[in-house]
């Protein structure tokens, strides 16, 4: 059992069946202020606050680098993952009423060439996040099959960035759903398939995902960023981007750009694309 103040669950649960959840992690006060703060960018930016919520949004939002940083959400990773974290990505998964957007089936681990596989995310909900508005869904114990094979269908209403899904039936008996209030996270192992069905709720199904390794994991094929959140980085694997200075401010974009950059042409190395629709633009890392 791994317990900090009224952080609490079991770390051999997480071993076992790839995930831990519930976890509380804010409270109903601060869980609000961020709510209305997601709501209120996607109204003054309707055409693309989608796009720069959707990844690395810890690098354009100091309140996200902060959560991302938070110590209950940190006490709880240092249980699974060890002392020394960095945050490597993060992202919101939005999903409005009536919108269709759903996830497919897949494992993280798929495109984003990180190794050895010691990743977890947590998945911090800012709205009721249950059945009817498309919780996050797992299959328990399937983070120890390995990597899968994985095809790309590049789906529209698909979140993942090239629609990418596991190669075989996942049976609905064997799924889990992750039932989530608001201010309680999940945290998943990157080996574990895991998908989400479309929003029926009458609200929007609001998550902060937020991917975070040991500084020792490497990543292939380039360069890319990563925050020192806890310990020491013996290792020096990634560079260090900086605390957004201001919500939006033009120093947080430059980096939030680069960082992207970084981060697609690594993801994109991979894909199939001559499968690709033409114009085919990425949604973000996952
Ligand atoms: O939020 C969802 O529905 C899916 C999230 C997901 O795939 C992830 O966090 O890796």
């Amino acid at each position: 059992m791994f317990r900090r103040g009224p952080v609490a669950f079991e770390v051999s649960d997480y071993h076992e069946n790839g995930f831990a959840a519930p976890i509380r992690v804010l409270g109903d006060a601060e869980t609000g202020v961020l709510r209305d703060e997601v709501a209120r960018l996607r109204r003054e930016h309707p055409s693309d606050a989608g796009q720069f919520l959707g990844t690395n949004c810890h690098l354009l939002l100091p309140s996200f680098y902060d959560l991302a940083l938070s110590e209950k959400v940190l006490d709880a990773v240092e249980a699974v993952l060890g002392p020394n974290l960095l945050v490597w990505s993060s992202g919101f998964f939005l999903k409005d009423p009536g919108d269709e957007k759903f996830v497919s089936w897949h494992q993280d681990s798929t495109y984003w060439g990180l190794e050895p596989p010691e990743i977890t995310t947590a998945w911090i909900a800012l709205t009721p996040s249950v059945p009817e508005s498309g919780c996050l869904r797992v299959v328990p114990g399937s983070h120890t099959q390995g990597q899968v094979a994985h095809v790309d269908s590049f789906a529209e209403t698909n979140m993942l960035s090239r629609g990418q899904e596991i190669a075989v039936d996942v049976t609905e008996d064997e799924a889990q759903d992750i039932e989530l209030q608001p201010g309680e996270m999940s945290l998943h192992h990157v080996r574990l398939v895991h998908g989400s069905e479309p929003n029926r709720a009458r609200y929007p199904r609001v998550g902060f995902a937020v991917r975070y390794i040991p500084t020792h994991v490497r990543q292939n094929g380039g360069r890319t960023f990563a925050v020192l959140a806890r310990g020491r980085d013996d290792y020096r694997h990634f560079d260090s981007p900086p605390r957004p200075d201001a919500a939006l401010s033009p120093t947080a974009w430059d980096t939030h750009q680069e960082s992207l950059r970084r981060t697609n042409a690594i993801l994109m190395a991979t894909a199939a694309q001559e499968t690709a629709a033409p114009g085919h633009r990425l949604k973000g890392v996952d």
